[in-house]
């Protein structure tokens, strides 16, 4: 049995976005507002199939994959890159993996009791999520 990912999630934390926004080029005026956001992660899963919205006030961002499947994904309203994105089972950990123009993209996800934790990564910036299960 893997990991249950189901819920709503809300962020506590977020640390070093801008770093990561700008190791993916985002513009200035852009950042400026993405760190001002408490994204909510709302994650759907079956047992290795999630779809998982990342909504915001300003913009939303939607992913639907299977693990161990790749797939070409499309950063629609983040950096509009393309890349082959590949999710993996590490234990109970979510491992991606971007291929694309950017080195060392990607992300994990895990749980530990109440609370999601996320690292994204882009070329040598790491960004720190964590957020909270809702009620
Ligand atoms: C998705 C944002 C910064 C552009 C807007 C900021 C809008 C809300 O890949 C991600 O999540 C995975 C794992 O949970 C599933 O898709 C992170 C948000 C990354 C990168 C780019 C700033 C403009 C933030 C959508």
């Amino acid at each position: 049995m893997p990991a249950d990912y189901n819920g709503t999630w809300n962020m506590v934390s977020n640390d070093n976005f801008e770093g990561y926004m700008k190791a993916l080029g985002i513009d200035f005026a852009t950042r400026i507002i993405a760190k001002m956001l408490k994204p909510q992660k709302v994650i759907e899963q079956k047992g290795d199939f999630f779809h998982v919205q990342t909504l915001s006030s300003f913009r939303n961002y939607n992913a639907e994959f299977t693990v161990g499947v790749e797939f070409n994904e499309e950063t629609k309203g983040l950096d509009n890159r393309k890349c082959k994105t590949l999710v993996t089972w590490d234990n109970d950990r979510l491992v991606c993996v971007q291929k694309g123009k950017k080195n060392n993209r990607g992300w994990i996800h895990w749980i530990e009791g109440d609370q999601l934790f996320l690292e994204l990564s882009c070329e040598d910036q790491v960004c720190k999520q964590v957020y909270k299960k809702a009620d």
